[in-house]
């Protein structure tokens, strides 16, 4: 599995900073294809995490001994290069959480609970995943308000002149998906963005798929909120991002009480630390943190933009060669799509495809994959799902077409 595919970078070193891709599962080399689901990991993130562990181990913001003040600033630094990574105005506007749930989960429970009133309207679109849909539904349960779906067609693409028809003055917020994890819908948020500011509402872009296949601009996108996971962009599970407008940010609750996250405390009254750590209590996840800060080194020494080039191709590959198969439907036609190739084989259920292809060593992930209103749509119960990301290569394409091969023939 060595190819260079034409890209600037070769393939087959970057293989080779990734232990776990070595890997042989039943006897066969793994080809690991479940990267929507989460990214191996490169050595230079695995050793930063056992260098935090061995040198650098401590609590940070709180020490003013050696090791908290090292930890301290580690942690602060991999911050600045999230701020950097994704254009950020200032330090302030990264929030550290577990991972997008969080960060959405954040928002509906600060900004939401603040401002969201009976009658109210929420607009997420009907490709989202499960963590960008029940966080609005139990803050519209809670507040009476109401959730509205700006509804996609038969490609798996979003009707977008249906979705200005949605918003009314009622209208008070929207959270859409940038790549969706289920189809590889690369959705036009920054038109979206513009839309809703046309009408002061605020957008939350959930951007999970997006961080680790397209380049990220949140000024340039004009987005309100960002969200991120750490383990999809090959940092450590546990990590994720939440990036906010400062002026959002500030006019915000915090959202769990705790250490680090005040200013001062009476038992009369409390008053809040400056951002970003007013939303950041307790003892974070210090060496996850830093771990995801060496991930963007990895992301940026490569560069996300050929990283993207390079799912290109291996997109238009697999496209190609799976087409050869007449009980193939792919789910997701896009005309954008980035990262993810999901399908359906006839007369095979989509675990059953998984099971057979993970006999030859072929890790694909099989389900709803969380956005069951997704299958819904499409009138399936699920789909087999092949996700990429920069280590994979157009030779475990052919492994898998292999593999596709042989669970037509068991099952015809
Ligand atoms: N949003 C999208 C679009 C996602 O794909 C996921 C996880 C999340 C949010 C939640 O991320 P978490 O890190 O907080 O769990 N998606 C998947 C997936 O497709 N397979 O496993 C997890």
């Amino acid at each position: 599995m060595t190819t260079n595919i034409n890209t600037d970078f070769d393939v087959k070193i970057i293989r080779e900073e990734f232990p776990a891709l070595k890997l042989n599962v039943h006897d066969k080399p793994l080809v690991y294809l479940d990267n929507a689901a989460t990214t191996q990991k490169p050595l230079s993130v695995i050793e930063t995490i056992t260098n935090y562990y061995n040198f650098q181990n401590s609590n940070i913001h709180r020490g003013v001994h050696y090791l908290s003040q090292l930890a301290t600033n580690e942690y602060e630094l991999a911050r600045t290069k999230i701020k950097k990574f994704i254009n950020a105005a200032s330090e302030k506007e990264i929030i550290f959480v577990r991972g997008a749930t969080e960060a959405v989960n954040l928002v509906a429970a600060t900004y939401g609970r603040k401002n969201i009133r009976e009658n109210d309207e929420i607009i997420i679109s009907a490709m989202e995943h499960h963590s960008n849909i029940v966080p609005w539904q139990i803050l519209c349960e809670e507040k009476h308000a109401k959730l509205k779906v700006i509804p996609m067609n038969d490609n798996g693409e979003l009707i977008i002149e249906d979705f200005e028809k949605l918003i009314t003055e009622k209208t008070k917020f929207i959270s859409v998906v940038h790549i969706s994890n289920s189809l590889g819908t690369v959705n036009p948020v920054k038109e979206i963005i513009a839309t809703a500011h046309k009408y002061n509402i605020p957008v939350l872009i959930d951007g999970a798929q997006a961080i680790h296949h397209t380049e990220v601009d949140v000024k340039d996108l004009d987005c309100d909120f960002y969200a991120f996971s750490g383990h999809k962009i090959y940092g450590p599970t546990g990590t994720g991002v939440l990036y906010g407008k400062e002026k959002f940010l500030e006019e915000m609750p915090p959202y769990m009480g705790g250490g680090d996250m005040i200013a001062s405390v009476t038992f009369e009254k409390t008053t809040y630390n400056e951002l970003p750590h007013k939303f950041e209590a307790g003892t974070p996840h210090v060496a996850g943190g830093i771990g995801l800060g060496a991930a963007i080194d990895f992301v940026n020494r490569i560069g996300v933009s050929n990283i993207a080039r390079h799912e290109k191709i291996l997109m238009n590959y697999i496209t190609q060669k799976l087409s050869e198969f007449k009980e193939l439907h792919v789910i997701g036609t896009a005309a954008n799509k980035s990262g993810v190739y999901s399908f359906t084989l006839d007369g095979i259920h989509p675990h059953d495809i998984g099971t057979i292809l993970d006999s030859e060593g072929i890790a694909i992930r099989t389900g709803h994959h969380c956005t069951q209103p997704v299958m819904k749509r499409f009138g399936i119960p699920a789909t087999a799902r092949v996700s990429f990301a920069v280590y994979n290569t157009t030779e475990e394409i052919d492994i898998l077409a292999e593999g596709i091969k042989k669970a037509i023939e068991v099952f015809s």
